[in-house]
């Protein structure tokens, strides 16, 4: 357990923590010729079975609170020191205000210096400090006379701690790894140690770490835990870790850094929390006030924009966007207090909801729900409230993240609500099971009814299915979900079309007998140069509407491509007029080709030469500069050919295609990544939906 001190200047809280532990823990020329305490201060007392409480005492001074702070904010237990002789005084109240806005609700009060005083001044004190403490996390708090002078009390008070530590709960030891830094030095023949509280999870010798937030690596070679060498260190725990890496040394970190387990590594600088305003306070808070932010070691200025519609009153609470001067390690529902900007005085505190934050529409009613989802300090409850939220999925790997929750939690939480998760390449995004019904429904509900419309399209476009979806996910979730979904063959993929698995579109006998008629007139020797409708119409003597009616039809099914305005193509004549492009340019000087050069190898004269070039750069298969073009080789394979239009064997330019032929079978070589996402990721709940 970790206890700091709080109290005034000169109320004893230096000399109780000698008197308890031995350590006079003013270490600084300073301190020892102004007899007060200016910077923290650090002492162990072991116990007699084998625990160490760790003591951080703290100066009383009001200009030195911003050192109080650094202090206080990893603190499990605080220790208020009060006077007899002088009475509950300007910093008691507010170090009592800072614990309490820090949410420490667990400590005793030593009232210090009895040997000063009569038996009534105790008791007038006493009752002093109980109303001081009322309407505080600390109310009732016992208060023990104490003096460092007679002794008396001091055997109590330590007795008092230690049952106490015993009693404390553990903090979350099961999180990842965060220390607070308070101190970083060097010591010969050692290195660099930086010291500081674990705020969660666990350290271990020889593990990797980030120094946060400027992204350091650092391996660790060696641990004190609470002032003993050790193999590991612990939430709740004062550590010295010394740390080794590039760029690792005493200056490259300091008070305000945070040691972290690499994956916790996502600095903010933004961030959406509840403010309570003391009531001490003169006036509301209004909108972009500036102020100082404390939190853990850190102290930045910051500014504060009201996501409510009124200034908070002195007294009142609500919510606030930190807009900070320079992005600090956190995580959601870390405690933090606000200062003026000269630093005299304690203006409120509260606790961080969501690291972040939009930087608009941050007051919306949807927004406000997503918040109170934040708001559940318990993350199963709140990752319930999020699915239920507008948007409807959660990215679990950056609400984990920023929760400092580990994997084996995150395991459990996924297990206690059903959790459907896609994994991408970065991340993993997560929806509830009615969440994942709704969006099998939709998309089963929307193909149905696209297809009895559209009877003679081949499917929907995957971005314009996505957009039409509830919940609507990032689009590489929801081509990875339709991934999922098409392994369970409830839908079919084909290339960018998305399609129920029983629909196909197929030309009725008239179109079928009608193709095999053009089919002849548009391949084979004419293909660079195929006849137009019109022509086509005049040859067969029929109307050009229809003509080309059919031939939009046959577009759709991928069978033929318009080059230019009623001039159709052939999709495997395209996609052979693709590969002597790129055996041109592969050939070419700068892999850049002319005009003519690609009308010599079609010859099929210049005019249409440069119409299908002017296709191929509207497609981006080619890139025009001046009379010069180049090849896109991202685009090589958007034209892939039909099963029915396969190259005949002595193609022209084919063979000595440069880049290869590319994989038709993985649909225009341009679906998204994936995950391992597949039947089964899926949790039984999930199957059950089907
Ligand atoms: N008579 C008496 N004097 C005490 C007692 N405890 C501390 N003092 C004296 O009070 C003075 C201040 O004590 P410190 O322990 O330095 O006070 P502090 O609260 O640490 O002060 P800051 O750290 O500067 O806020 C010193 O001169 C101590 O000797 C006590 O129990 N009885
Ligand atoms: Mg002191």
């Amino acid at each position: 357990m970790i206890i700091g001190t709080a109290g005034h200047i000169d109320h004893g809280k230096t000399a109780l923590v000698q008197a308890l532990t031995g350590v006079d823990t003013d270490r600084l020329k300073e301190e020892k010729a102004r007899g007060i305490t200016i910077d923290l201060g650090f002492a162990y007392l072991p116990g007699p079975n084998g625990e160490v409480l760790g003591f951080i005492d703290v100066p009383g001074h009001e200009k030195f609170v911003h050192n109080m702070l650094a202090g206080a904010g990893g603190i499990d237990f605080v220790l208020l020191v009060v006077a007899a002789d002088d009475g509950v005084m300007p910093q008691t109240r507010e170090h009592l205000a800072i614990v309490d806005l820090l949410g420490v609700g667990r400590g005793i009060v030593a009232l210090s210096k009895v040997d000063l005083v009569s038996l009534e001044q105790r008791q007038a004190v006493a009752a002093e400090i109980a109303e001081a403490l009322d309407g505080t996390g600390l109310a009732g708090a016992d208060v023990v006379p104490v003096s460092t002078v007679s002794g008396e009390g001091i055997d109590a008070l330590r007795a008092r701690l230690f049952a106490a530590a015993n009693a404390v709960e553990g903090r979350a030891a099961g999180g990842r790894f965060r220390l607070a830094v308070d101190r970083s030095f060097s010591l010969t023949g050692v290195g660099t140690v930086v010291t500081g509280t674990v705020l969660s999870g666990t350290v271990a010798v020889g593990d990797h770490v980030t120094v946060s937030p400027r992204g350091l690596a650092a391996r660790v070679r060696s641990i004190h835990a609470q002032n003993r060498p050790a193999d590991r260190g612990q939430a709740g725990e004062r550590c010295a870790l010394n740390l080794a890496g590039d760029g690792i040394t005493k200056d490259a970190i300091r008070r305000g850094d945070m040691v972290l387990d690499p994956e916790l590594h996502a600095p903010t600088e933004r961030i959406d929390a509840t403010l309570r305003v003391l009531p001490s306070e003169q006036k509301p808070i209004t909108q972009w006030m500036p102020a100082r932010l404390h939190h853990a070691a850190v102290e930045t200025g910051a500014r504060l924009v009201l996501l409510g519609e009124q200034p908070i009153a002195p007294a009142e609470s609500a919510r606030v966007q930190l807009v900070l001067d320079r992005p600090i390690a956190a995580a959601a529902g870390d405690r933090f207090v606000l200062r003026d900007t000269s630093g005299q005085r304690t203006i409120g505190g509260g606790r961080f909801l969501d690291l972040r934050p939009p930087t608009r529409k941050r007051r919306t009613p949807e927004r406000m729900a997503q918040l109170d989802a934040h708001a559940n300090e318990d993350s199963g409850r709140a990752l319930a409230a999020l699915f239920e939220c507008a948007a409807g999925y959660v990215d679990l790997t950056a609400f984990a993240r920023d929760r400092a929750l580990g994997a084996a939690e995150v395991e459990r939480l996924a297990e206690q609500l059903g959790l459907i998760r896609i994994p991408l390449q970065r991340t993993c995004v997560a929806l509830s099971p009615r969440r994942w019904m709704q969006l099998k429904r939709g998309i089963i509900d929307k193909l149905t009814a696209f297809h009895a419309d559209n009877p003679d399209l081949p499917g929907l476009g995957l971005e314009r299915l996505r957009l039409q979806i509830e919940p609507r996910l990032p689009a590489p979730a929801f081509a990875a979900a339709l991934q999922g979904l098409a392994r369970l063959k409830q839908v079919a993929l084909d290339g960018a079309w998305v399609r129920l698995p029983g629909h196909e579109v197929r030309l009725t006998a008239p179109e079928e007998a009608l193709w095999r008629r053009i089919r002849p007139l548009i391949g084979d020797h004419e293909r660079f140069r195929p006849p137009r409708v019109r022509d086509i119409a005049a040859l067969l003597g029929i109307a050009e509407t229809e003509i080309r009616r059919l031939f939009k039809l046959l577009g759709r099914l991928g069978k033929v491509d318009e080059v230019a305005h009623d001039h159709f193509f052939l999709r495997g004549t395209v996609a052979e007029m693709v590969e002597i492009a790129a055996d041109l340019a592969a050939k070419a000087a700068h892999g850049q080709f002319t005009a003519a050069e690609f009308r010599d190898r079609l010859d099929n004269g210049r005019k249409v030469a440069i119409q299908i070039l002017e296709f191929f750069d509207r497609h981006g298969v080619t890139l025009r500069r001046g009379d010069l073009r180049h090849i896109n080789k991202h685009r090589l394979d958007l034209f892939c050919r039909p099963a029915d239009q396969q190259p005949l064997s002595s193609n022209n330019g084919r063979e000595s295609s440069p880049v290869g032929r590319p994989d038709f079978k993985s649909g225009r070589g341009r679906e998204p990544v994936f995950g391992g996402f597949d039947s089964h990721s899926l949790p039984p709940t999930s199957r059950r939906l089907k």
